[in-house]
């Protein structure tokens, strides 16, 4: 039997927790309130959705999958609430597969929000993160149009604001992946207040979108499980493939170093430069931090780099004395392409931005003549470069 005291117990109960909701609903203002718990029974609908979809693709679902609600209709207005501090657009898992006779035109199609520049902001809400992503390139054409395929979707899952920059280096000399990420850098820097900056190989395809495009409190290594390693860290200071850093992290390392050329050791000494500017490694765990390298050669023009051991072993002496404060470069072109913003860039050689200046004829005619004195002269310029660079790295 209900009793007249349990009555009103029932009634109390109820009234206090009409007050704890109507207090929950003032308290950041009623509009944010009520579109957060609209979207707490959307995300509901999103994820089945999701599931139903990555039931069907063994492996991941489609990466395209809950984007299509998105519309152009809505602009960006100025009151627009902040998004949902966990997006109800991610989905897990994603299935990573290279069809044959994708183009970018089928890539721009994909994703009607991108404007020029490959930049995007949610359409319905205020984002929480500015991520820019600096993706260092030279002749892989290929392999960027995959990338694009994945990338801007997995970024407009997870609610960004984000642009995507090519960091394209001119010519044929030696290629220089972290001096490219310096410029990348700078230059990103230049065009927008980013917040996060995501320097990412252009053959590493993300397979789960809870691995968030934003910063920590440290630098993070975001590619920590790579099919290539058979999804494992291969050694614990292991820096490589993609990592974020605030623009704050970067200038307290001083960037990335510029003398790295050709391939290998430019990573690792990122990775000291973490720790010799006092901070740590951050990673995402091993089941989302998951990545699928598109497979291919050694690049023709990025020899693996014979010093980078003896570069390595000085990182402690050199990382104040090379990188952000010193690189040199000069932009070629910028161009704001449907699907990510392209910049050409001179990055010299070791011994500079430019050249050494043509000989006058008269002396190149001499040489013609004695070709014993030209190779001479040849040797001793090789070796002053070479001693110069010695000096250089001695120096630092
Ligand atoms: C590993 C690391 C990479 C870097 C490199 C050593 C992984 C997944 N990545 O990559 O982060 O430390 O070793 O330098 O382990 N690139 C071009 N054109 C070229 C050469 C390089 O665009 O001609 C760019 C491109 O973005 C590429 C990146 O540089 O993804 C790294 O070069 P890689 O892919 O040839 O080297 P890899 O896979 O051994
Ligand atoms: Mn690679």
């Amino acid at each position: 039997m209900v009793t007249l005291q349990s009555k009103w117990r029932f009634l109390f109960m109820f009234l206090g927790i009409q007050l704890v909701v109507m207090a929950l609903l003032s308290r950041e203002g009623y509009h944010k309130r009520v579109s957060y718990f609209i979207r707490i029974f959307r995300k509901g609908e999103v994820a089945g959705l999701v599931r139903n979809r990555t039931g069907a693709a063994l492996g991941g679902g489609d990466v395209y999958a809950n984007l299509s609600h998105l519309s152009r209709g809505h602009g960006h207005a100025d009151d627009m609430p902040y998004c949902p501090k966990t997006s109800p657009l991610i989905g897990g898992p994603i299935h990573v597969s290279f069809p044959s006779g994708l183009t970018l035109a089928q890539v721009e199609r994909k994703n009607p929000l991108v404007v020029s520049g490959g930049r995007y902001r949610p359409p319905d809400c205020e984002a929480r993160h500015r991520t820019a992503i600096i993706i260092p390139h030279r002749h892989r054409e290929h392999h960027l149009k995959f990338l694009l395929y994945y990338l801007h979707p997995f970024l407009q899952r997870q609610q960004l604001s984000y642009g995507i920059y090519v960091i394209h280096q001119v010519g044929n000399y030696t290629f220089n992946r972290a001096k490219l990420m310096n410029v990348g850098f700078r230059e990103a820097m230049r065009e927008e207040d980013w917040d996060c900056l995501f320097f990412h190989d252009v053959d590493l395809i993300p397979e789960d979108d809870r691995n968030l495009y934003v910063c920590d409190a440290n630098p993070k290594h975001a590619a920590i499980a790579m099919d290539k390693f058979g999804y494992k860290l291969p050694y614990k200071m292991y820096f490589g493939g993609v990592s974020a850093l605030s623009p704050l992290h970067y200038l307290k390392m001083n960037g990335f170093p510029n003398n790295y050329w050709g391939w290998g050791g430019e990573d690792d000494d990122i990775g000291v430069r973490v720790s010799l500017a006092g901070m740590f490694i951050s990673r995402p765990s091993l089941k989302v931090g998951r990545y699928k390298m598109i497979k291919h050669k050694l690049d023709k023009g990025n020899d693996v780099n014979p010093k980078r051991f003896n570069m390595l072993a000085k990182t402690r002496q050199t990382w104040k004395m090379d990188g952000m404060n010193t690189v040199e470069y000069e932009v070629v072109s910028r161009d704001y392409l449907p699907l990510y913003t392209n910049i050409t860039v001179n990055i010299g050689t070791e011994s500079g931005l430019r050249p050494p200046a043509p000989r006058p004829a008269a002396e190149k005619a001499a040489a013609a003549q004695n070709p014993a004195a030209e190779k001479a002269a040849a040797q001793k310029l090789a070796a002053n470069s070479s001693n110069k660079l010695q000096e250089k790295l001695a120096v630092k």
